[in-house]
């Protein structure tokens, strides 16, 4: 099952790496003090947040820095493909910035 929610989600970055350049989104800090979605810790969400996220759901890769929580980008408590998928969501096609309601 992990194998192929693993395709599934590098199909999604590779379609939307086809359709549109990437376009780095620089967000505000989160209420928790870091950047929901960027999962690398560099202060902005690209497509190298959606690799490491990747990486650390199914690759062994590390965790998101500099918190679990980083890599919970749609808030519900769990660091899992729907967050991948938001994020892609969010850096390819202009959906919502990871964030949490306040
Ligand atoms: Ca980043
Ligand atoms: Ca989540």
């Amino acid at each position: 099952m992990r194998r192929v929610i693993f395709i599934f989600g590098v199909g999604l970055v590779l379609l939307a790496t086809s359709v549109v350049a990437e376009v780095p989104s620089r967000t505000h800090s989160d209420t928790a003090g870091f950047v929901r979605g960027d999962t690398n810790g560099d202060a902005i969400i690209t497509l190298a947040d959606v690799i490491h996220l990747m990486q650390y759901l199914y690759g062994n890769g590390p965790v998101p820095v500099p918190v679990h929580d980083v890599g919970d980008a749609n808030c519900d408590s769990d660091v899992d493909v729907i967050d991948v998928v938001y994020i892609v969501n969010h850096v390819f096609r202009g959906g919502p910035k990871p964030k949490c309601p306040n």
